[in-house]
């Protein structure tokens, strides 16, 4: 893309242009051609840093794939695209637009939240009504994925983590088998190189557990009943609790007045179960393994999603503050997805080590409201730093800097956005 502009943040809105696709934004052109959950919402972000109209949009359009149970899909495919593999055959879901059947980390409310905070009245209606498919969605959450309410919604494929190939899942993934009914045509390693993505065997694993997942047409118990992989992810968890405290802070003005006991509710319980994945040995936040009732010891960046929520307190967050200190004066850009040193730490291969501009900004976002105004920039600038020196690429090596993956992604445009509005 030939960019005519002198300044970087005309330059992440002319990405945000050119990968828009009517109302709607696409990740990044080829690599991913459809609508995906947690990304929208970051875009639905940037968007709102110069058009609210444009930003509510954005949520809109991923309301459309909204099920009838409340689910927000991973991935809304509007329009037939085949660069991308496994599209909407090989889902065989039935919403009325073509979607896949699994969802993402549940940002949108957050991302509701940062919207309202920017618009003027006339746009009140809007926000309500999209108050209102945020309420539908986390109550999805609590009641199919955490039906016995312990406080921790279950994850039932990697791709809802939105952090595929973490380390985290080595163990739990590794009892889901290889066998498929569906022949497997990878696409992603015709645009990235086959080192930095997942290996064919993960793709096995991932397509065995959407095999699994449509022959139980995508029924929420028998998923939860019949799945080889469940996890309490941290990241999800930790975004899910953050986006009801944003519906909670939301609700005087653009809920129904019933929804407040239930969304307080919800947050009692969410608060419960995360303050259980705080590990004192590791002195970190971990994912839990709920088939193995194990934790998941390995530290992540997602380990540090508990910041946008009440639940650390204060000793936590001291010790967690101490560890992103030291770590970023040994990376060249913080925050490593998997810290350098722990099993399975590799800097250029996807979520195994590689910096990610979108959770970057949710731990500063964390950082800022427990105390750390001053580290929270480190981490603000670093990232910023990084996106306008070496490009708008979909994630970082730690240890280099270099921009990965795909290019002229919509997600580190949106936040450099973000990041320079402040
Ligand atoms: C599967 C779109 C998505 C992100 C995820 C990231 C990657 C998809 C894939 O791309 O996942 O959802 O095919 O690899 O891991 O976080 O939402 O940018």
């Amino acid at each position: 893309m030939t960019m005519f502009s002198d300044t970087h943040t005309a330059q992440a809105k002319a990405i945000l242009a050119a990968n828009d696709r009517g109302g709607y934004t696409v990740p990044t052109h080829g690599l991913y051609p459809f609508q995906w959950n947690w990304d929208s919402a970051f875009v639905a972000m940037g968007f709102a840093t110069f058009d609210i109209d444009r930003a509510l949009r954005e949520l809109e359009r991923l309301a459309e794939g909204q099920w009838a149970d409340g689910m927000i899909p991973q991935i809304i495919f509007h329009t037939p695209a085949d660069s991308y593999f496994p599209g909407p055959e090989v889902w065989g879901t039935r919403h009325i637009i073509a979607t896949s059947g699994i969802t993402q980390p549940p940002v949108f409310a957050s991302a509701l939240k940062f919207i309202a905070e920017r618009a003027d009245v006339s746009f009140e209606p809007r926000i309500r009504a999209l108050f209102a498919v945020a309420d539908r969605y986390h109550r999805w959450f609590a009641s199919a994925r955490d039906p016995e309410a312990t406080g921790l919604v279950s994850t039932l494929h990697n791709w809802e983590t939105g952090r595929d190939n973490s380390p985290e899942w080595d163990i739990p993934f590794a009892r889901v088998p290889e066998t498929t009914t569906t022949v497997i045509r990878r696409r992603d390693t015709g645009h990235v190189d086959a080192s930095m993505r997942p290996t064919d065997a993960d793709y096995r694993r991932y397509i065995h557990l959407v095999d699994l997942y449509r022959s139980l047409d995508w029924n929420p118990a028998a998923m939860l009943a019949k799945t080889p992989f469940r996890v309490a992810d941290i990241g999800t968890n930790a975004i899910l609790l953050a986006a009801e405290e944003a519906l909670l802070a939301l609700q005087p003005r653009f809920g129904a007045s019933n929804s407040e006991a239930d969304i307080r509710a919800r947050i009692l319980r969410l608060s419960r179960g995360l303050s259980g994945l705080w590990n004192a040995d590791h002195g970190w936040y971990l994912s839990r393994d709920l088939l193995a009732s194990a934790p998941i010891a390995v530290r992540t960046s997602a380990g540090l999603l508990p910041l946008l929520t009440n639940v650390p307190d204060r000793a936590h967050v001291a010790h967690m503050s101490g560890v992103v200190d030291a770590h970023l004066d040994a990376v060249c850009m913080g925050i490593a997805s998997t810290l350098p040193g722990e099993p399975g730490f590799e800097p250029k291969r996807y979520w195994r080590g590689p910096v990610w501009a979108i959770i970057n900004w949710m731990i500063a976002e964390g950082l800022g409201r427990h105390g750390h105004p001053a580290l929270a920039e480190r981490v603000r600038k670093s990232t910023a730093e990084a996106i306008e020196r070496r490009g708008f690429g979909e994630y970082f090596d730690p240890t280099t800097g270099e921009a990965l993956g795909g290019a002229t992604f919509s997600w580190t445009a949106a936040i450099l956005l973000m990041l320079r509005d402040q």
